[in-house]
Formats: C-alpha cells, sequence, structure tokens
C-alpha cells in the first residue's frame, strides 16, 4: 500500500518510528486547545508505539479557566523556561508552527520532523509529516481523530480536556465548527466528564479581577461603534484580553481595543463582530512603528514593549487612541462612556 493511503495517524507514528528520543512541543502560553492536543498526541504515541514523550510549552497558564483545568485534570505538560534538545532528539510541534515566534524552538535548528496545526501558515514547512487544517476550529479535533483512527479510548480527563479545548477555540465567534469538529464533539461526549467540564467554565475568581473589572467598564469609551477601554495597571495580562472578550459582547459596539500596563509593557487586545472588519488588521494599523502585533479575523492582539515610563502615559494613550479610530474609519473625537458615572450615583 502506498504511504497516501494510510491514514493521518498511521503516517505520524510511520515517521516518528525510527526517531530515538521524541520531545512534543506547543505554543508558549498554551490554551486549553494545545494543552488537550499535546495530550492528545502524547496518548496516541505511548498508546500505539510504546512512547513516553516529554511534553513541553514555555511561558504560563493565566486564566482562571484554564488554570482550573490544569488542576482538575493533570495533564502532562511540563512548563519550563528554555529547551535545548539534543542532536538526537525529534520534535513534534502540536497547534503551533515551524516559522512562528510562539514556542520553544523559535531560532533553534532543533530537529522538527511533525506539524500537527491549524493556524495559517506563514513561510514553508518543510517537516516530514505535516498536517495543518485551517479550516478545523480546534487542533483537539485533529488530535481526536487519531485516536478515534487508532481505535484508543480516552481516560475521562483527556476527553473532558479535549472538550473543552474545541470549545474554547469556537468561542468569540473566531471560527465555527468544521465537520471534523463537530465528529469529535459527538464522539468525546461518550467519555467526557460533563460536571468537570462546568467546575472548569465555573473556575472561582480572586477579588482583584473584580477590581480590574470595574475599573475596564468604568474606563470604557464609545466612539460610534469602535470600544476604547484603557487599564492604567492590571493585576495580570490576562486581564487585557478577558476584558476585550466582554466588551465586545456589547449589542453596540462592532470594534473593541483593551490596551493595559503590564509589567514594562503595554498589552492590548483587539476584538471584532463577525461580518465586520478584520482584527488582526485593525491590529496592525494601530499598532504599526508601535509595537508587535499579530492574531485572527475576530481576535488579535498585540504589545509595545518597555514602556520608558513602565506606564502608558498621556500622549501614548492619546496617540492609541486616534490610530484606533482612525484604523475603524471613526471620525468622531469625542466618545460617550459606555456607563454613565451619573447612572450608577442615581443607582447607588
Ligand atoms: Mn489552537
Amino acid at each position: 500500500m502506498s504511504r497516501k493511503h494510510l491514514l493521518r495517524s498511521e503516517r505520524l507514528l510511520e515517521t516518528v518510528a525510527e526517531c530515538p528520543r521524541l520531545v512534543i512541543v506547543t505554543h508558549d502560553n498554551p490554551d486549553p486547545d494545545a494543552i488537550s492536543s499535546g495530550w492528545a498526541i502524547a496518548t496516541l504515541l505511548r498508546e500505539r508505539a510504546g512512547r513516553r514523550p516529554r511534553f513541553l510549552a514555555g511561558g504560563e497558564v493565566l486564566r482562571a479557566e484554564n488554570r482550573q483545568m490544569m488542576e482538575l485534570l493533570d495533564p502532562p505538560l511540563e512548563l519550563v523556561d528554555s529547551f535545548e534538545p539534543s542532536g538526537d532528539t525529534a520534535v513534534i510541534l502540536v497547534d503551533c508552527g515551524v516559522n512562528g515566534s510562539n514556542h520553544l524552538l523559535f531560532h533553534s535548528n532543533a530537529d522538527i520532523v511533525a506539524v500537527i496545526d491549524h493556524h495559517q501558515q506563514t513561510g514553508k514547512c518543510a517537516t516530514r509529516f505535516k498536517d495543518i487544517r485551517p479550516s478545523v476550529a480546534a487542533c483537539a479535533s485533529i488530535a481526536t481523530q487519531y485516536l478515534r483512527e487508532q481505535n484508543i479510548f480516552p481516560s475521562t480527563r483527556l476527553a473532558t480536556a479535549l472538550m473543552y479545548g474545541i470549545h474554547t477555540e469556537t468561542a468569540g465567534f473566531e471560527t465555527s465548527h468544521s465537520q471534523t469538529d463537530r465528529r469529535a464533539l459527538r464522539w468525546l461526549t461518550g467519555f467526557a466528564n460533563p460536571d468537570w467540564l462546568a467546575e472548569i467554565q465555573n473556575a472561582p475568581l480572586p477579588r482583584e479581577y473584580f477590581t480590574d473589572l470595574v475599573l475596564a467598564l468604568q474606563n470604557t469609551f464609545l466612539y460610534d461603534g469602535a470600544a476604547f477601554c484603557l487599564l492604567p495597571k492590571v493585576s495580570g495580562p490576562e486581564v487585557v484580553g478577558e476584558v476585550a472578550d466582554l466588551i465586545i459582547r456589547c449589542k453596540d459596539v462592532a470594534y473593541a481595543l483593551c490596551a493595559g500596563a503590564w509589567e514594562a509593557d503595554a498589552l492590548v487586545s483587539i476584538r471584532t463582530k463577525p461580518g465586520t472588519r478584520s482584527a488582526a488588521r485593525l491590529a496592525a494599523e494601530t499598532l504599526r512603528g508601535l509595537g508587535h502585533s499579530g492574531g485572527h479575523e475576530h481576535r488579535a492582539g498585540g504589545k509595545i514593549a518597555d514602556l520608558r515610563t513602565g506606564q502608558i502615559t498621556e500622549s501614548l494613550e492619546d496617540e492609541l487612541r486616534q490610530r484606533w479610530l482612525n484604523a475603524c474609519n471613526v471620525e468622531r473625537t469625542r466618545g460617550t462612556r459606555l456607563i454613565a458615572p451619573r447612572d450608577i450615583r442615581q443607582i447607588l
């Protein structure tokens, strides 16, 4: 039988069969999709090839829900500061691409033998095995398909993680469920624990979270359909994205930008409603020459590194606001508050 007719999971197993040492790497600050996909691939390699690869990522897991997932489901993920693979180590990249700067192997000449991903790829990818499907909403759905192909029944913990991975990846209108995603969800339902899923989604939040939220809502201004929110300080870097997620749900908002100072950087998150504009493009236009940006159709982010004063000065705030309004084609320069202080005072 020609190699072409093998199932994807069989081709992956065949590709890595001769590699003396294997490591799975996913993107930095791994999200539920990254964590669950890498875990599923590790399970596949253990069950069908007797391998026990390490599963690594850089950065941290920050969102309360995702930390709850780590605690409750205990995935075999190791968070490390850096990783120098030895000469005989072959790497499987999951939920990120070879040319991405968001993983431990950026700028390394590691031997990447396989890539399993669903992001649009930038540049060439010449690995021996690649399964890159941007039309699939979650990498977890691709990894689930491998388990199904190999008749590996996932543990309750792994199945719950995969379901949560798919769930988070399709939140916020970013992508819609493809056939592969729907099939994966149906199959996983038979193994996952819905109570655990609920426990993850309702993770306890620290009080600082609510302080950040109140400040954010008070500092949000609307300029027609464009919302602008600036947070002089946040209790954690994840807050900026969470606030943007919340503001974009407002009926009157088509585009939302939230910026916040974290350590010496200004973090920026941008969201757009479906059928409007590309968040990635708005981020690029707003941050051009000021910092880096990247993202997707409806979710994007960026960073202005090393603020000289350690905070977002008034002039930087003005600059950001003006660039944002220009990018959104809004002519209005005076905003209205999302919540009028007068209304609050009347109630309290
Ligand atoms: Mn993903």
